[in-house]
C-alpha cells in the first residue's frame, strides 16, 4: 500500500472520491474535542456503540466477554458539546463541503455523527464496504469528513481507501451478506491491491464519497484513537421518508455560521 497523492482539489476528489484538508482544525479547537472526548470515555456518556455489537473480526463475541464494554463509536457528537459543532461547521470545512456538493451543505444527524474510539487490545478491523449501502437518499451523493485529533497510521487502524471506486458499478455478486467486498474473488482482489492507506495528523480532514469503497485495521498501538466523523449532503438530496436516514432532521451548514463566536 503507497501513500496517496493528498493534494486538494475538487478534480483530485471528483476522479480518486477522497481528498485530504491539511491542518485546517486550529490547535485549540483539537485540544478541546480530544479533551471532551476523553472525558465522555470515563466513565463512558451515552448513547455508545460497542466494539461487541458489530461483530466485526476482532470484537469481542459479546459484552459480557473480556473487552465486551469496550466503545466502538460514541453516537449522536453533534448534540453533545459546543466543540463538535465547532468541527462540524468548520467554516473551511463548510466552504470546501460547497464546492465539492455544487450547493448548501447540511449535516445529517443519523448517519456517522459520531466519534469513532478504536482502542487498543479489543479495537475490530472494519472490511471494505460503502457507507452508502444502509443509506437512502434521493442520490448517492454525500460525503463524509474525517478529522484527525492525532496521528493516524496503519498501526492504530488508519482508514484506507480504494480510489476511485465511488465512481464504479458492482454486481451484488461481489458483495457478501452483509455488503461487504468479497475479498476472494479475483475481481475484488485485483482492486484490494489498489488500496491506499490515509495517513493523517492532528487538524487534517480526509474528506471521502459515500461509495467509496473503505476499510480499516485494527489498533495495534497502546494509545486510543478518536476520529469524529460527520456526514454531509446537499440540502436538495433529501433523506427518503420513513427511513433510518430519516429519523433527527439535517443541519444547515448555514445556519450555524458565527453561532458560536
Ligand atoms: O474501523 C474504522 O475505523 C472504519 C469505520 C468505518 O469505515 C465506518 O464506520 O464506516
Amino acid at each position: 500500500m503507497e501513500s496517496p497523492n493528498l493534494e486538494y482539489t475538487p478534480a483530485a476528489f471528483a476522479r480518486q472520491g477522497f481528498v485530504v484538508l491539511r491542518g485546517v482544525i486550529e490547535t485549540a479547537l483539537v485540544r478541546t474535542v480530544t479533551q471532551v472526548v476523553k472525558d465522555s470515555l470515563n466513565p463512558l456518556v451515552g448513547p455508545a456503540e460497542y466494539e461487541a455489537d458489530v461483530g466485526y473480526p476482532g470484537a469481542p463475541a459479546s459484552r459480557s466477554d473480556v473487552g465486551g464494554t469496550t466503545p466502538r463509536r460514541l453516537l449522536h457528537a453533534f448534540a453533545r458539546d459546543d466543540s463538535f459543532r465547532q468541527l462540524a461547521c468548520h467554516p473551511r470545512l463548510a466552504s470546501e463541503l460547497e464546492k465539492l456538493l455544487g450547493g448548501l451543505p447540511m449535516l445529517s444527524q443519523c448517519h456517522h455523527n459520531c466519534v469513532m474510539t478504536k482502542h487498543p487490545g479489543f479495537s475490530s478491523e472494519t472490511l471494505w464496504h460503502q457507507d452508502i449501502r444502509y443509506w437512502s437518499f434521493d442520490r448517492p451523493e454525500l460525503i463524509s469528513a474525517w478529522f484527525a485529533l492525532d496521528r493516524e497510521t496503519p498501526e492504530n487502524g488508519a482508514l484506507q481507501v480504494i480510489p476511485g471506486t465511488h465512481t464504479m458499478d458492482f454486481d451484488r455478486g461481489r458483495l457478501d451478506r452483509d455488503l461487504f467486498l468479497r475479498p476472494e474473488l479475483p475481481d475484488n482482489a485485483a482492486l484490494i491491491q489498489q488500496a491506499q492507506s490515509v495517513v493523517l495528523n492532528a487538524g487534517d480532514v480526509l474528506l471521502f464519497h459515500c461509495r467509496l469503497f473503505h476499510a480499516a485495521g485494527r489498533n495495534t498501538l497502546n494509545q486510543v484513537k478518536l476520529s469524529p466523523v460527520f456526514t454531509y449532503h446537499r440540502e436538495d438530496n433529501l433523506p427518503i421518508p420513513g427511513t433510518r436516514s430519516a429519523a433527527f432532521p439535517s443541519i444547515a451548514l448555514a445556519s450555524q455560521v458565527g453561532r458560536d463566536s
